[in-house]
This record gives structure tokens, sequence and C-alpha cells, in this order.
């Protein structure tokens, strides 16, 4: 089923500098998550999930893993008119800049979307981690007949500044609407919540940077210059002037956009029940079928470990981490708080040989890497110590990052035997 009243318009990130160095190489919807999953297979699966299967993914750049794994994903029929089309800021004889914020963004590639038949655009972040259907929230924006609906969810005082809060009324439309409010401006902000958001101390309503317009009011919105941001802009000023109501959703949902949280929401997988849940038989977040073989591992004692296709491991332990596809792991070796996100290729024993290759792909023996991200294709020599944690400073070198404690192994980074950090 496809439902003809929406496209989406997923927001596939900025100069992506809050993820660096995850987003060096690769844009940020084709960032790895989960040990076998990209970024935008989330806002694409969800939209699967509830029959939109017209998509866009407005990106900075047009990265080849994107492409790639966009076009070897996601095969709709021939019959259908599904699609998921990546838009790259490109320049045009009107405009020679980058997309300048999320509006903006949307603007740019308007000319794209017109070209359908649809009522409702549906505006998503790139960097979330949710299940949610959509087809809830679009019946509850036509039953209140409004211009905008915005998902909201309760937040606690320590995340609110991080987010768009708003208050509503007894209709659930939105009265106010404040972006990223410093602390001390919260006093006045807090909602009426349900009692369960009561007991985890989640008292601010915060928008969930996802929006549901009405065609024509876009496009007209669209049309006027000078916005360049939903959250900074489009929204504050629109509150008094149209409808804009409140959807609100309660299940699990986390903003993956800085390296610390991504950490944190790919470990938290690794939980005994995962407030993610990737089981569910009902909601399945759909990949790239890559074929793999099953993982072979030998000697290992692990314990929380969520292991990808087509690895070979031999560590003596493996504690609390996620370990992605093709993940190679040496004898007597220790991970313990680490998503490794595999390699994407293997490497012939032919190989090796004739290109002299001292430092394989993944991680050697007798290694300790803890609190760590180890991007793709990296070579982690033999007896390396990675202790990643709060007592390390933010730096970079040309083959880590460390930031809040935690070390970013960069894609491909060779490090040698005997490194210690
Ligand atoms: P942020 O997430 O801080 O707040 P923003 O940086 O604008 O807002 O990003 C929203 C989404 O758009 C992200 O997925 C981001 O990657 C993407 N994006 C940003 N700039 C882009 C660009 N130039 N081109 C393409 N995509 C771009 C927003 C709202 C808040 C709300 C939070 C919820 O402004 O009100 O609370 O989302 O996470
Ligand atoms: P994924 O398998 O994670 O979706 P990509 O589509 O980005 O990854 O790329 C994986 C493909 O890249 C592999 O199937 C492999 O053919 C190719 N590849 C990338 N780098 C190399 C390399 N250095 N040598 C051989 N193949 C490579």
């Amino acid at each position: 089923m496809i439902n003809n009243e929406v496209i989406s318009i997923i927001l596939g990130g900025g100069q992506g500098t809050r993820l660096y160095p995850l987003t060096a190489s690769r844009s940020k919807p084709a960032v790895p998550i989960a040990g076998k999953y990209r970024l935008v297979d989330i806002p694409i699966s969800n939209c699967i999930n509830s029959d939109i299967k017209r998509m866009y993914v407005l990106t900075q750049f047009n990265s080849a893993s994107l492409n790639r794994h966009i076009k070897n994903t996601f095969h709709f029929s021939f019959f259908s008119s599904a699609f998921v089309d990546v838009l790259a800021a490109e320049q045009t004889p009107g405009n020679s800049d980058w997309f300048q914020g999320t509006a903006d963004a949307v603007r740019q590639s308007m000319h794209h979307f017109t070209r359908h038949d649809f009522d409702y655009f549906l505006i998503l972040s790139g960097d979330q981690l949710y299940q949610m259907d959509y087809s809830e929230m679009i019946q509850a924006h036509k039953d209140s007949k409004a211009d905008i609906t915005l998902a909201t969810i309760p937040v606690n005082v320590k995340d609110a500044p991080s987010f768009g809060i708003l208050k509503s009324n007894e209709e659930n439309q939105i009265t106010s609407f404040i972006e990223k409010p410093k602390t001390e401006l919260l006093k006045d902000w807090s909602s009426e919540v349900s009692e369960d958001m009561q007991k985890e101390g989640r008292h601010y309503l915060a928008s969930m940077g996802i929006y549901i317009f009405n065609r024509d009011l876009l496009i007209k919105l669209m049309e006027e210059e000078g916005t360049v941001d939903f959250g900074k802009e489009i929204i504050p000023q629109n509150i008094d002037k149209l409808k804009i109501q409140s959807y609100q959703f309660e299940g699990y949902w986390t903003d993956i956009g800085n390296v610390d949280s991504f950490f944190e929401a790919n470990l938290e997988l690794t939980d005994n029940i995962p407030a993610f849940n990737l089981f569910d038989k009902n909601f399945p977040i759909y990949t790239r079928p890559r074929m793999l073989p099953t993982s072979k591992i030998s000697g290992t004692a692990m314990d929380r470990t969520v292991i990808g296709d087509g690895c070979i491991i031999a560590a003596s332990k493996i504690e609390r981490s996620v370990i992605g596809i093709r993940s190679r792991i040496g004898k007597e070796t220790t991970v313990i708080n680490t998503y490794m996100m595999g390699s994407d290729y293997y490497e012939s024993l032919e190989e090796i040989e004739r290109n002299k290759i001292a430092i394989l792909l993944g991680i050697g023996e007798r290694c300790f890497i803890k609190n760590a991200i180890v991007d793709k294709n990296c070579r982690i020599g033999d007896d390396v110590r990675i202790n990643g944690g709060p007592h390390l400073e933010d730096q970079e070198t040309e083959m880590y990052v460390v930031k809040s404690g935690i070390v970013v192994l960069k894609k491909g980074a060779v490090i040698p035997s005997g490194f210690t950090l």
C-alpha cells in the first residue's frame, strides 16, 4: 500500500560537525549504526512501515557510500510509484551555496517535490533513533484541521535546552514555542504531562523536529525569503498566525546528532531489553541485504554483545559492545564498551601476501580497547591499548579524535602495534 497523500523529506544533515570524524568522508545519513544499518535506514523504515513510500533525502554532499546504500537497499516494484531519492545541495544559476539550514534545504529542493501529487509534506530528521507510525500523526493532523502538526515528546530539565520547547492548550494547539531555551528561562515552560512522564521528571514538551505541513502552506512559506530554519524561524514566527498542533509521542525516541549520544544509543542496544527494539517483527528496520556468511567465534567470553554477520572473532573477552559486519578480532584481545563498525570488505590471504600488508583489517592480538568507536576499515596492530574515558582530554590526531572521553578511530585508521592511549 502507498499513502498517496504524503511525501516525506528526510533532512540528512548540515555540515556534520557534531558527528565529526564519523562524517569526515561520508554524509551523515550514511553513518553506520547498530552494526549493520545506516542512520538513514531509521527514517526510511519508519516511512515504509507507515506506508509512506515516496521519500527524498536531503544532504549537503552526495557521498558514493550513501548512493550505493540507497540504490542497493530500497528497490520498489516496477509498477509502484515508490522511490527514495537523494538530493544533494546543488549549485544552480540562482544559488551557489550549500543549504543554509533545514528550511533552506527544503526551499532549494522545492522544485523537485512539486512535480508530485500530494497533500502533505512530512519533514523528518535524519539523526534520531525511534520507531513511529506516522499515519497516526497524519490522521491527527487531518482531524484537527491544522496547518502544521509537530511531533512532541516530554523531556527533563537537563535535556530541554537542546530542543525546541513549547506549550499547548487543551486542544493540543501550540500556544508558545522557544527554540533551545537556556536553563534559566525554563521556569515558565513546564507542561501538563502524563503520570508516567512525571515520574521520570519529564515536565517539558519538546519538538521532535518532525513536522507535517499542508502542501500549499509550505510552498507559500518557502516563497518568503529570509528564513533558514524550521526550529529557529518558521515555527516560532507562525505560532500566532497559523494553527500549529502538537502530536504527543511517548515511545522511545533519542536524538543521535552528536558523538556522545550516538555512542550511547549504539551501546544501549546491548541492554537486556533495549528501548529501541530491533527485534520487533511488526516494525522492521530495513537495510542492505549483503548475503554475508554467519559469524565465527572461538574462545571468547561475551557479555551483552551485539554481533553483525560475517565476523571472525578470537578475542578473549567482549563486553557491552556492538561489533559490526565483517569485523575481525584477534586472540587474547579484550573489547569493552565499544562500537566497532566493521569493514566494507575482506582481504584474501593472497592480497595480504601480494600487498605485503603488515596490519590486517580489524583488531589484532593482545589488545585492550575500551570506550571507543572504531570506524569502518580500521587496522589495529597487536598489543594496542586504547583506554577511553573522562580522564582523556578532547584532542585530534591523524588517527583518532577524542570527544567527551570517547576515542573515535577514524575510518581506515592504521594503529601501529604497541600503541597506547
Ligand atoms: P536540531 O536537531 O538542533 O533541532 P538542526 O540542526 O536544524 O536542528 O537539525 C534538524 C535535522 O536537519 C537534523 O537531522 C540535521 O541533520 C538536519 N539538517 C540540519 N541542517 C541541514 C541542512 N542544511 N541540510 C539538510 N539537513 C540539515 C531541531 C529543531 C528543534 C527540535 C530538535 C529535535 O530545531 O526544535 O527540538 O530538532 O531533535
Ligand atoms: P556496506 O556493505 O556497508 O553497505 P558500502 O556499500 O559502502 O558498504 O561498500 C561496501 C563495498 O565496498 C564492498 O562490497 C566492497 O565491494 C567495496 N569496497 C570498499 N572498499 C574496498 C576496498 N578497499 N577493497 C575492495 N572492496 C572495497
